[in-house]
């Protein structure tokens, strides 16, 4: 059984010596079978050359191509690398090695995906807005998932070759929610134990605070989209056929209690707001169809 550890690198040749260190002591400590690999997304430092001295395989992207993209990436790698299990962590050493066997454990106990949550453990230093947005998001993602996650865009996660095979990646912020997405579709066993995330450099990926609420409202937003598109249109759908409705009846009361006719821009009014609704709960059910 090989389990191939996977890192994404973005100029990282200040971190990745202590990275890379820590896994090998770890890994040696165990009886697992292992291979480091790290891909370079266009780095202009050393990376490359300081994961190959640690002993990592490497593979460069032409330039930087984000890391939505690098996980596609990293996944291909990773199946040709042949590997049975593979476990995901960051290069900024913001995941303590020491947690990937018990991640492992976990896959051998059954479970296909296990996160290392931050929220269920311990975050040694996180801004409050992250804090919140992450723990709004993962309690959407829980209740559209029907799982009972703390952490779903933890970094740092095992996961099954099936995994990597099964799912494909088509959108472009964040692998974190789309394969966890994606994992609960397709009825994967996900699992999650409690980790201790050590202190960083700042993020390169959220750029402040006002940033990651931006990103993690439009996030939000389309996972929702995406992955009840019938509920999430339906109630827009609902909004403004209850409006027109309202109106409507307003305009028929009268007609009926008060002989009141005319009034045309209030009937426009209804009836654009009635067919609207009926367009929006169809778009429901035409990406109900589609959801993938
Ligand atoms: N491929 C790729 N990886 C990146 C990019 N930016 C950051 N990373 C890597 O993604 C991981 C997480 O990045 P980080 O800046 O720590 O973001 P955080 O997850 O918000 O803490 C690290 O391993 C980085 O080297 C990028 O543009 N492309
Ligand atoms: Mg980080």
């Amino acid at each position: 059984m090989l389990v191939v550890i996977s890192i994404p690198a973005l100029n990282e040749e200040k971190t990745l010596p202590f990275v890379l260190t820590e896994i090998k002591t770890v890994m040696a400590r165990t009886k697992y079978k292992y291979k480091i690999l790290v891909i370079n997304d266009g780095s202009t430092d050393k990376t490359v050359q300081v994961a190959k001295k640690h002993g990592a395989v490497v593979y460069s992207n032409s330039r930087n191509k984000g890391l939505a993209e690098t996980f596609k990436h990293e996944m291909k790698r990773c199946l040709e690398l042949k590997a049975d299990i593979i476990v995901h962590t960051d290069a900024d050493g913001q995941y303590p090695a020491e947690y990937i066997p018990k991640l492992i454990q976990e896959i051998e106990n059954g479970a296909e995906l296990v996160l290392g949550s931050r929220f269920a453990g311990e975050i040694e230093s996180m801004s409050f807005m992250k804090k919140f947005g992450n723990i709004a998001f993962a309690k959407l993602f829980s209740r559209l998932t029907k799982t009972d996650l703390t952490d779903s865009t933890t970094g740092f996660r095992a996961f099954t070759r099936q995994i990597a095979e099964e799912i494909e990646y088509t959108t472009d912020f964040t692998y974190t929610h789309e394969q966890l997405i994606k994992a609960s579709r397709l009825k994967f066993k996900i699992k999650e134990i409690p980790i201790f995330a050590r202190k960083t450099r700042e993020s390169r990926l959220m750029k402040g605070p006002l940033d990651y609420a931006m990103k993690a409202w439009i996030n939000i937003f389309r996972i929702h989209r995406d992955f009840a598109p019938l509920a999430f249109f339906g109630k827009i759908g609902i909004a403004f056929l209850a409006l027109g409705s309202i109106l409507g009846l307003w305009v028929i009361f009268n007609v009926v209690a008060y002989g009141q006719t005319g009034g045309i821009p209030r009937v426009i009014l209804t009836a654009i707001l009635i067919l609207t609704g009926i367009q929006i709960i169809l778009f429901g059910f035409l990406a109900d169809m589609q959801k993938k």
